[in-house]
Parts: structure tokens; sequence; C-alpha cells
């Protein structure tokens, strides 16, 4: 057995009005619940840091860059990596990061153990749009305010296992997991922000999308027998909800925990690493039954396109 002991640790609503050092406070007390359960591990949501910026449409520049992290840790962001290290517990979260020669993505970061930063990934798949969109119920705007990620899927070697990282709408997307799943991940760890409803006017309600949440996170740990834990940052942000759901997946793809409720909570679950063998040696055992000469659209084609007559 190779046990982890992982600490989901939701985010309720972060208004905008909130400054980064009370945020990190939050997260302080979740992380020190889950180390008095034993946690090894805690994982915290997408852009943890702030409220989700994005939905706001912005002009300046300065306003723009007040919500980027221009390095990590930084003085607000010191005391979470301070109690990490006290408590002998890894943690990964999401931030806005922008980069010392000038770019934006959003980021998350896994810190080990020891406080080193083991590893880090950059959203690929951006949703929404980069321009004011009347025709939405509100705006998200995140291809405005960032470049799609330019560090592919990495994976790590870090508390005796192999984990990864997505965010987000990256959970919604087979590539994401495969990816990782080709580098025999056991643990995928991400953070998400996701409305209640959609922005386009007359969308899917929240039930639908919790259901799509689910569906989405039960196939790629299954299909990749591996681990997925998934954080979200929930309830309402300046009047725009989000929805909760909170999960651990194993690598059956059975849902093994989930966290009720929209505020401030942990889910603490002892997850073994050795249980994504099972699969990565039988039905996706992927070097004898993988066929990628079929699979070259994958990778040649963005957009899907309709047969010839
Ligand atoms: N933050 C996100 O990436 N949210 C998207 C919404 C916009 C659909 C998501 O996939 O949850």
């Amino acid at each position: 057995m190779r046990n982890i002991t992982v600490g989901a640790a939701q985010l309720g609503p972060i208004q905008k009005a909130e400054g980064r050092q009370n945020v990190v406070a939050r997260m302080i007390t979740l992380l020190d619940e889950a180390a008095s359960k034993g946690a090894d591990l805690v994982v915290f949501p997408e852009l943890a840091l702030t409220t989700f910026f994005p939905r706001w449409y912005m002009t300046d520049s300065a306003e723009i860059d007040s919500w980027f992290e221009k390095e990590m840790p930084n003085a607000a962001v010191q005391p979470l990596f301070d109690a990490a290290r006290k408590h002998g517990c890894a943690i990964t979260f999401g931030f806005a990061e922008k980069t010392p020669d000038g770019h934006y993505f959003n980021t998350s970061i896994f810190v080990d153990k020891e406080g080193n930063i083991a590893g880090k990934y950059r959203k690929v798949h951006l949703p929404g749009h980069s321009e004011w969109d009347d025709n939405r119920a509100f705006q998200h705007l995140e291809k405005r305010y960032f470049e799609p990620g330019d560090l592919g899927f990495p994976v790590y070697r870090t508390l005796g296992g192999i984990f990864g990282m997505c965010i987000c709408n990256d959970r919604r997307w087979p590539e994401t997991f495969r990816v990782m799943g080709l580098q025999n991940v056991e643990m995928v760890t991400l953070g998400f922000n996701t409305p209640s409803v959609n922005s386009e006017k007359g969308g899917e309600g929240i039930e639908q999308r919790l259901f799509h949440h689910r569906l989405s996170l039960q196939a790629g740990a299954y299909q990749n027998a591996t681990w997925v834990v998934a954080v979200a940052k929930a309830g309402s942000e300046d009047d725009h909800h989000l929805m909760g759901g909170t999960l651990i997946v194993d690598p059956n793809g059975h849902i093994v925990g989930e966290l009720p409720g929209e505020d401030d909570g942990v889910l603490v679950h002892t997850c073994d690493l050795d249980e994504t063998k099972f699969g990565k040696s039988t039905i996706f055992d992927f070097a004898r039954h993988r066929r990628i000469e079929h699979y070259g659209l994958i990778t040649e084609r963005t957009g899907a396109e309709e047969p010839a007559e």
C-alpha cells in the first residue's frame, strides 16, 4: 500500500473586496483542520487567493495587474507556506500568475512537504471570451486575461507517487487526463470555479452542471486508472453563484467522498496509490491496447469537420 491522506479544502465565496491576507488566513484554518486529521496533501481551488475576477470586464492595466501574483510565495502567501511546512504537509493551490517577462497565466503549483515548489501547471483550456458580450447573462473573460498554458500537462514524482494537475475547464477534455495517463499519473489534483448556470443566456442549470462535472471526473479517473481530487470555490461571490461539488474519485471511477454545501470545509480521504495498478495493467494497459495509428485526427485537427458529401 502507498497511502496518501488528502484534504480537499473547499473555499466558500471570496468577495471582490476581500484581501489576500484574509483569504490566506481562511486557507490556513482549513490546512490546520486537514493536518489534524492526518493529511499529507491539501488541495485548494483554482484562483484561490481572490474572487473569480475574470467575471469582471476591465481595461485598466494596473487594475488587471492587481489580481496577479508577480512572485510566489510573496508576502501575503508566505504564512500559508510556513504553516504547511510546520505541519509537514504538501499543498497545491491556484492563482493568477504574471511572469517576470510579462506573461499572464491561470496557474497551479504543488508545494512539497519541505516547502519546495515540486510542480507547476498553467491552464491550457481557457473558457469564455475576450471582449464584452451583451448576449451573456454575465461575463466570463478568461480569454481576455490569460494566455493558454505553455507547460503542457507535466507530472512529477513527489510524496512517493506520480502527481499531475489541471485546472477547472481542463477536466472536461479527455485529452487532459490522457496526456497525464500516458505518464502513468497516479493522482490528478484540480481546482475549479464553475458558475451554477451558463453565462450564455438560456443555458443549463446547476443539476446539469454538477452532473457534467462528476461525469468528466469519473471518466477521467477510470479511463486513466488514476485518483482525481477536485476542489471547488463555491457560493455567491458578489451575487454571482458558483456551484460546489468538491469530491474525490478513485481509480475505478467511483466517487469516494463529496463535500456538501458551499462554505469553507475540508473533505479528508486516504487514497492508496497502489489501487491504480489494476487498471493500468489490465483494461487500460496502454502499451498493449492503444492503436495510435488511428488517433491522428486528435492532434491534426482542432475543430470538428463533417465528412465530404
Ligand atoms: N473556471 C472555469 O474554467 N469555469 C468553466 C465554466 C466557465 C464552464 C468550467 O468548465 O467549469
